[in-house]
């Protein structure tokens, strides 16, 4: 395991990246050209600037999150062929850079979804959270209307201005793509991506959808052992493989993370480990990174990762905003490096303890 720490870029994290330098543990950054539309070319200066601003601090780049995947490419439609070749290009660029890991996503139109971005708790903390309710009367056009306030003044991944102006045309987009179609489109493209990633070692880490189940009627698959399964089997090739986002796929109460981690082994390829905590239905909310803080044993999470030999990058997702602090929804300072010491703490105690019964 190696314990990172998302860093949005020079430019577009409130964090300064030696804060995150100073973490205890953090060996690298999970970063991305932020200012990249989906599409969009990567040219190799621009990831050499990016891994300089990372190695001034003492960080590596432990992966990419993302190279975000053009929605023609999702749907299978219009320019899907040309930027598939732009997408194949840019992991060129990322593997002449010695960067070996791409987390991407395939939700159509919107890459997570919340509904209250500052939900606060008895102790004056605040977390996102999820309400099915809610989802179901908004109108998707007017999503970003009703959260954007509530962003700090920072752009959210995903939820970027200019894709929202351009809402109505997305959701047309998809309107005869099914399960099945979006399936197949993601096939496709790893199909034709699988070369250039074999060449440069490049593992794929596909995160998972957020939440695990569809919303505003929009087609989901990365949502289950099922589903996931099923797409590493049909490209079985180590370079198609997992982001294991406790918090994506456990938003599904059915969802048994150790027995899915279990099941991946040899194609999880990075994880993002948080804690949700839920209420009734589908409705969840984020919690501190602490198993008692929320609805999963995060020792339980921490085992099953090492007894199938994971070896790849580990960041703390979505913390709580504690301490007044004021940044990014999720993705405040504090509450982060709190969840890496305590994720480092369980690594340590698993790993040790496996070998002190080794050794009776
Ligand atoms: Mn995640």
């Amino acid at each position: 395991m190696e314990m990172t720490f998302r860093w949005f870029g020079t430019g577009y994290d409130t964090i300064p990246i030696r804060y995150i330098a100073q973490i205890p543990g953090v060996k690298g950054v999970i970063t991305t050209l932020y200012g990249k539309k989906p599409g969009e070319l990567w040219t190799r200066e621009e990831i050499k600037s990016l891994k300089a601003d990372a190695a001034a601090a003492g960080l590596k780049i432990s992966g990419i999150e993302s190279v975000n995947v053009h929605d023609d490419i999702k749907a299978g439609t219009g320019d899907r062929e040309l930027y598939i070749e732009n997408y194949i290009k840019t992991l060129e660029a990322l593997g002449e850079e010695d960067i070996h890991m791409v987390c991407y996503n395939f939700m159509p139109v919107f890459d997570w979804t919340r509904t209250n971005l500052a939900k606060e708790r008895p102790d004056g903390s605040t977390v996102m959270a999820y309400e099915d309710e809610v989802v179901k009367n908004t109108d998707p056009e007017k999503m970003f209307d009703s959260i954007k306030d509530n962003t700090n003044g920072t752009v959210m991944p995903g939820w970027e201005p200019e894709r929202m102006a351009e809402i109505h045309r997305l959701f047309d987009l998809y309107e005869n793509v099914s399960e099945e179609d979006l399936f197949n489109n993601l096939v496709y493209f790893l199909e034709k991506i699988m070369p250039v990633c074999n060449k440069y070692d490049i593992k794929m880490a596909i995160h998972p959808d957020d939440p695990a189940h569809s919303v505003f009627g929009l087609p989901r698959i990365i949502t289950n052992k099922e589903n996931v399964l099923k797409l590493m089997k049909a490209v079985d090739d180590v370079h198609n493989g997992m982001t294991l986002c406790t918090g994506s796929l456990g938003s599904d109460k059915n969802n048994d993370l150790p027995d899915i981690i279990r099941s991946l082994e040899g194609r999880i390829h990075f994880a993002h480990i948080r804690n949700i905590r839920y209420s009734e239905g589908l409705d969840f909310e984020e919690a501190a990174h602490l198993s008692e803080d929320g609805s999963f044993d995060m020792y339980e999470i921490v085992k099953a990762l090492i007894e199938v030999g994971f070896d790849g990058p580990v960041r703390p997702d979505h913390g709580r905003m504690i301490w007044d602090e004021k940044g990014m929804p999720g993705y405040g300072l504090y509450d982060r490096a709190l969840g890496a010491a305590y994720l480092n703490g369980l690594w340590e105690a698993v790993i040790k303890g496996k070998k002190d019964l080794q050794n009776k």
